[in-house]
């Protein structure tokens, strides 16, 4: 069967990807295993959910499915190998799971194809990946539509869920939601309602999960402050470190430490120029570069290593592939992966670190600062100047620019939009799509300057408590009452969380682009229409008008 593809903003002519490789770059073998491992991670999810009702819990499964999902985001893994060794867990898990379930004399509701599978060796599951289509078995193309959004929605959960594990932050009820959302994508007895409710639902646990980060974040390294961060580099051989992973960034920094090497963020690792607990790091230079899919260019010029920590990577060139690391979900047959930590102990990047020793310092490309760090926190404390603001009419309207960013040329109208937007406005940014203008000179509204950036793409929580608190300080019953536009870039299934949770919220009216997602049937694009206001984007001068008025 030809590999299918859909889950991302990039899939082939806003399509699918079909054929033997991805836009993204990503194997159909690895494709179909994929595939195939979220197939049968639906079975484990239905059977562990069986196990709770009779009190088998199992830490074991609840890890290995937020991990599981967090490996099939776009550019996170791109390993086949990965991909076995996942399957074979979780065949195993499923096994063991439903013979504490049957010994107890009791049984398994749902009938499906990933609760009776198994193999006796690695060619039987690549053939029966084979088989598998990426198009999401479903009745009808509603359902199959609601639940690539479930099914997507909480693979970008997953992932805040294993940032916020890795700093010992745990809910449990993200656990039994998760599995149980899973299990309803295998439930054909559910209705479109149901599935409607089910979308609704995720975005419920998104905000969840992206709290739960927040407080983890902040409890663990301190509130973002706004900072300057530098762009330029110094004469010393460097590390430069992408991905969203904190933890990776602490321990990199404590280890580097006294080394004579020093450390540089990429992309979407950025804000973590803004935490105190990494700014008071002497040897963390600043940032190098910018969004994700520059890094081709990029990490050729820097000369030194590069730690992934999770997504995006983009497939390695031959000038710098030898100088790219992975760590946490992300793999790539042929670079070395860091190993997670064991029994509470650190990472272990002294290999980076040696190599960097035998590295040339990194070719300037930017020279100059630029400003971040306003989390909610830091915009709650000049809640009284923003208010004021406001009043007086000096801000005019806020537009959210969250999201991603993309090589598409079409996003050049991300920059355009930043760049036209009037003086009395003011973008509230999270996310790597702050790359399109975050490097403009936008000036400040008294002092107030017009690009605030909160962060990662899951700092748009911050975003929300900051509209949240704005609504009860004008005193409105409606978040939509706010003068906040929302335009919001996406490409990979964080961004779906991202919406999600925006949508549980009640935000209506966002614009969503560079092109709406291809796994949106008609019917699901109309109800996300008529009920939430969706749309996508239209030319500059056009969404400017309606947007910003
Ligand atoms: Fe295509 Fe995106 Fe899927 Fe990659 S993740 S194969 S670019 S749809
Ligand atoms: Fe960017 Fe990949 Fe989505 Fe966290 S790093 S926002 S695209």
């Amino acid at each position: 069967m030809s590999m299918f593809c859909y889950q991302c903003q990039e899939a082939a002519k806003g399509i699918a990807c079909t054929g033997s490789k991805g836009v993204c770059g990503v194997t159909d073998s690895v494709i179909h295993l994929q595939d195939f491992a979220i197939h049968m991670l639906k079975g484990l999810a239905a059977c562990n959910i069986e196990a709770r009702k009779l009190q088998i819990e199992n830490q074991e499964i609840d890890k290995h499915v937020y991990e599981t999902l967090f490996k099939t985001i776009t550019n996170v893994s791109f390993s086949q190998d990965d991909f076995v060794q996942n399957i074979e867990k979780t065949i195993r898990l499923r096994n063991e799971i439903k013979k504490s379930i049957l010994e107890n004399g009791n049984s398994i509701e749902i009938d499906h194809d990933s609760i009776h599978f198994d193999c006796k060796n690695e060619q039987e599951m690549l053939a029966k990946a084979e088989q598998i289509s990426g198009e999401i078995d479903a009745p009808n193309e509603d359902i199959r539509s609601l639940r690539a959004l479930i099914i997507y929605g909480l693979k970008g959960l997953a992932a805040y869920q294993e940032h916020a594990e890795n700093l010992n932050y745990e809910d449990n009820s993200l656990y039994e939601f998760v599995q149980r959302a899973l299990a309803a994508t295998i439930d054909d007895s559910l209705s479109l309602d149901e599935n409607i409710a089910l979308v609704l639902e995720t975005g419920k646990f998104g905000v969840d999960a992206m709290a739960l980060l927040d407080k983890a974040n902040t409890e663990t390294y301190g509130n973002p402050e706004i900072s300057e961060v530098n762009i330029g580099v110094s004469d010393k051989p460097g590390i430069l470190i992408s991905g969203h992973d904190l933890k990776d960034m602490e321990e990199l920094l404590k280890q580097t430490d006294g080394t004579g090497v020093d450390v540089y963020t990429h992309s979407e690792m950025l804000p973590a120029n803004y935490y105190p607990a990494f700014k008071k790091y002497k040897h963390f230079v600043g940032n190098y570069g910018n969004a994700w899919w520059q890094q081709d260019k990029e990490f050729e010029q820097f000369n030194g290593p590069i730690l992934m920590t999770t997504n995006c990577l983009v497939p390695p060139k031959k000038s710098y592939i030898d100088r790219v690391y992975t760590t946490g979900p992300v793999q790539f047959d042929g670079l070395t992966h860091i190993a997670d930590r064991n029994n509470g102990s650190e990472k272990d990047f002294s290999q980076i670190i040696e190599h960097a020793k035998k590295c040339e310092a990194p070719i300037e490309i930017e020279t100059g600062k630029i400003v971040g760090g306003f989390a909610h926190n830091q915009v709650i404390q000049l809640a009284d100047k923003v208010v004021d603001a406001v009043k007086s009419g000096d801000i005019k309207k806020f537009v959210v620019m969250a999201g991603c960013d993309g090589r598409q040329k079409s996003r050049k109208y991300y920059t355009e939009f930043a760049e036209q937007m009037p003086n009395d406005s003011v973008i509230l940014t999270a996310g790597c799509a702050k790359f399109r203008y975050n490097k403009l000179e936008l000036g400040d509204i008294g002092g107030i300057p017009r690009i605030l950036d909160a962060g990662q793409c899951n700092d748009s929580y911050s975003l929300v408590v900051i509209a949240l608190k704005l609504k009860e300080v004008f005193g409105l019953d409606d978040i939509n009452e706010l003068p906040i536009a929302y335009n919001i870039a996406w490409y990979e299934q964080k961004a779906v969380i991202v919406l999600l949770a925006l949508l549980y919220l009640g935000v209506k009216n966002i614009h969503l682009g560079p092109t709406l997602p291809a796994f949106l049937s008609q019917n699901v694009t109309k109800v996300l229409v008529d009920n939430f206001g969706i749309a996508g984007i239209s030319t500059v001068e056009k969404d400017l008008l309606e947007l910003v008025g």
